[in-house]
């Protein structure tokens, strides 16, 4: 089996690999099933010591992928403990790539407690969290990103985030870093063997180097160029609700989240926090933020929220730019909505509130003439009454649509949305400029291939191989137990 042998050879504090490690795999509480996970040489054992199968032969011989139904025992008193499923897996082909066992029993704390203490008692110790991963990934069954993916998979609460996720444990990230490596792994040969061998192979080919270095240096932008549509398919879209006071901000909040979450009063600078809540949108986490009204204040507490609402403009996905239709388009509305041009150009949906208190003729003639103040300032406008929910589902599409790419199915593309991969791509980046710079001045091939190497060991901290031990423990202490 490969091992990740770099980090293997540098561990010094990391618990030894050949201890038998033990936990329970499923979510703590009552369920019908709970599992619990058992890797190493002496998971055998613990099968023999505290499982008795009903037909009566013994786990010892049971070869991979074997399942048989029995009793647990207290392996020092014998007492039956539970009776339930043993899945035996034989080394390489486990999840950790290590002899495993799986105990299949009624789910409950009293029992899987006192299951796990079997396991321990028949000679496992308990794992830390991630350990069975961290595992996986020593053993090389898994590369880092992919180890990244288990976490985020089980972390994973929209459609996106999971798809996400699952592309990555497949090992598509892995794939292109891989292929990047090997064209960076093809220059530095070419660079190297014009150093060693001169006389034979002649002088380096600087243009055959440039062209290499550019190629690399062009699919690490390109990983780069997908971090917002990584973070919004990760954390979720920001979308800010903005507006005057009383235009029915934090009742559009409630209304898109069917929830009374914010306060709502006919008292204009009701909300003055910020207010915010995940909505699930088509499967993409939208992550709303209710503000309060922008308007000129004396009231200090009043004024802080306002600051805050600009805020949360500047840095949101989308803005929904809430109007009150009864009111119309005022000169406040239109002052607010240069100012949110200035920063939000392009990111703007024109919510138009309450079209209940309109009749639908005065809805017809109403909403030409807004749009027409309004003008190219904005792009969409739904109307809307978030107070009887007409029209929340076109407002729904026009967020969908506005987000274009980000939330497209089945996306062909590589998509990065860990902040430890884009620190690593940065890296790699600037080694290519450098590279890049120094093939450019023709410079000795000595002084180019540094930076290829520096380059390739920032991308190597994204499948793992030049990752240092201390990352690599803080990566996988995020994890649950039993994974
Ligand atoms: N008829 C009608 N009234 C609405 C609608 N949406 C909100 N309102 C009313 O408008 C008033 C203000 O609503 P809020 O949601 O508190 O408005 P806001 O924009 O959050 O106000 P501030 O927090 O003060 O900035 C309340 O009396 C709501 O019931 C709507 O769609 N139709
Ligand atoms: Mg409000």
């Amino acid at each position: 089996m490969a091992q990740n042998s770099a980090i293997w050879d540098n561990r010094t504090t990391m618990r030894l690999q050949d201890e038998t490690i033990s936990a329970v795999a499923t979510a703590s509480g009552e369920g019908g099933i709970a599992i619990i996970r058992v890797s190493g040489e002496k998971s055998r054992l613990i099968a023999e010591s505290l499982f008795r199968p009903l037909r009566g032969d013994n786990p010892r011989v049971y070869v991979g992928y074997t399942v048989r139904y029995g009793n647990f025992l207290d392996p020092n008193t014998l007492e039956i403990i539970d009776d339930g499923l043993l899945t035996r897996f034989r080394a390489p082909h486990s999840y950790t790539g290590e002899d495993c066992i799986e105990l299949s029993c009624h789910g409950g704390r009293a029992t899987t407690t006192r299951l796990l203490q079997a396991t321990l008692q028949a000679g496992a110790r308990l794992a830390e969290p991630g350990e069975f991963t961290q595992r996986a990934f020593l053993n090389g069954r898994i590369d880092l990103a992919q180890a990244e993916a288990v976490a985020d998979l089980i972390r994973a609460r929209t459609e996106s985030a999971r798809r996400l996720a699952r592309v990555q444990l497949e090992g598509s990230l892995s794939a292109v870093i891989s292929s990047i490596k090997d064209e960076l792994v093809g220059t530095l040969a070419a660079i190297e063997v014009t150093i060693d061998f001169s006389d034979e192979v002649g002088e380096l080919e600087y243009p055959l180097i440039q062209k290499r270095i550019l190629n690399a240096k062009g699919r690490v932008a390109q990983l780069l160029q997908t971090e917002d549509r990584g973070r919004i398919l990760r954390e979720g879209v920001r979308v800010a609700i903005i507006g005057r006071p009383n235009v029915g901000k934090s009742s559009l909040l409630n209304a898109l989240l069917r929830t009374e979450r914010a306060i709502v009063t006919p008292i204009a600078g009701t909300t003055r926090d910020i207010v915010e809540e995940t909505a699930n949108l088509a499967g993409i986490a939208v992550v709303l933020a209710d503000t309060a009204g922008i308007r000129n204040t004396e009231d200090v507490v009043e004024r802080i929220g306002v600051e805050r609402a600009h805020t949360a403009a500047d840095s949101a996905d989308i803005i929904l730019f809430v109007i009150d239709l009864e009111e119309g388009v005022t000169e406040a509305d239109s002052q607010l909505l240069t100012r949110l041009n200035t920063v939000g150009a392009g990111r703007i949906v024109c919510v138009l509130n309450k079209c209940d208190t309109l009749t639908p003729e005065e809805l017809s003639t109403a909403l030409p003439q807004v749009q027409d103040t309004l003008g190219s300032q904005v792009a969409t406008c739904v109307a809307l009454s978030a107070k009887s929910g007409i029209g929340l589902d076109s407002l729904e599409s026009a967020v969908l649509n506005s987000l274009g790419d980000a939330v497209g199915q089945g996306q062909e593309t590589v998509i990065v949305a860990n902040a430890r991969h884009f620190e690593a791509l940065r890296q790699a980046q600037a080694s290519l400029i450098e590279a890049e710079c120094t093939a450019n001045l023709q410079l000795p091939g000595d002084f180019i291939a540094i930076d290829v190497r520096g380059a390739l060991d920032a991308l190597g901290l994204i499948t793992g191989e030049t990752v240092t031990e201390d990352i690599i423990h803080r990566i996988f202490h995020d994890f649950c137990v039993g994974k």
